[in-house]
């Protein structure tokens, strides 16, 4: 691949978007890169996924404008739902991934980072859906993801102002969980990726299920698919483990995933 790099460290995936000549911006190749990425990631051994962007400047500077300024409506439409597809799919993506963001996540740049399960990142980060400037609508998720993470009245504030918003303000609206100088943003990315990693699989991906599910769903089918994912845990090793090395006063052993 061109763009996509992916590495792993023990049960820890990291995917880095490497174009660095337009900030990482996303052009199709990019996206198709990233969806085979994904398509590759070993499931039976990568516990947890990190996003993250080549360089110290940008996460991802949005969409390419130059691939996207003489598209037709059709050709607009179909851009949106292929960026749409790839990003659910890392939405929906079996273990959770962090985004660790590196400098600037703008347009489709803070819509993939919305598609990924935890934000955390750099002091020199700034967020934004730049669209309306541009003469577009945010098209990666961008109008349905952000106001269910900051809210609707702060989401239209900044897609209708085009507005750009620092880290410190990103982490006190909600849209990032912490914010790190740069240089301690992958080492903090990777504890975190770490503990999650630590902890049972199984439960693990089938929390991210039921949360990300649930949320779209009315609270009694909410439940009942939470019973069922928590039903699923038992008779798993790692459930047996965990409970008998509680109750024994013991450090439960590694996981194993079953
Ligand atoms: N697309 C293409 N090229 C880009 C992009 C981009 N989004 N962002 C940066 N670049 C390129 C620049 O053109 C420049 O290239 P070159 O060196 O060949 O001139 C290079 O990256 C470096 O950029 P700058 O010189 O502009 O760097 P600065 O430090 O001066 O500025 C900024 C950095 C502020 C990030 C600036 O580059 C910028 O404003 N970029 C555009 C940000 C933006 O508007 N993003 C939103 C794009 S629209 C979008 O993402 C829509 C998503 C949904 C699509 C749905 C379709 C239906």
């Amino acid at each position: 691949m061109e763009f996509i790099t992916y590495e792993t460290e023990g049960e820890i995936g990291i995917l880095t978007i490497n174009r660095a000549e337009a900030l990482n911006a996303l052009n199709s190749q990019v996206l198709n890169e990233l969806e085979r990425a994904l398509e590759d990631v070993d499931l039976k051994k990568i516990r947890v996924l990190i996003l993250t962007g080549a360089g110290e400047k940008a996460f991802v500077a949005g969409a390419d404008i130059g691939e996207m300024r003489g598209l037709t409506k059709a050709e607009g439409e179909a851009w949106g739902r292929k960026g749409n597809a790839v990003f659910r799919k890392l939405e929906t993506f079996p273990v959770p991934v962090i985004a660790a963001v590196n400098g600037f996540a703008l347009g489709g740049g803070c819509e993939l980072s919305m598609s990924c399960d935890i934000r955390i990142c750099s002091e020199n980060a700034v967020f934004g859906q730049p669209e309306t400037g541009l003469g577009i609508t945010p098209g990666f998720g961008g109008t349905q993801r952000l106001a269910r993470i900051v809210g609707i009245g702060r989401a239209k504030e900044l897609i209708y102002g085009a507005g750009k918003i620092k880290a410190e303000e990103a982490c006190r609206i909600g849209l990032v969980n912490h914010v790190y100088p740069l240089e301690e943003l992958m080492p903090a990315a990777k504890r975190l990726a770490r503990a999650i990693a630590g902890n049972a699989p199984i439960a693990v991906r089938s929390s991210k299920k039921a949360i990300n599910e649930g949320l779209w769903a009315d609270m009694d089918q909410a439940l009942e698919m939470e019973e069922k994912l928590f039903g699923g845990c038992f008779e798993t090793h790692d459930q047996r483990e965990g409970m008998t090395a509680f109750l024994e006063k013991r450090k439960a052993d590694v996981f194993r995933n079953q």
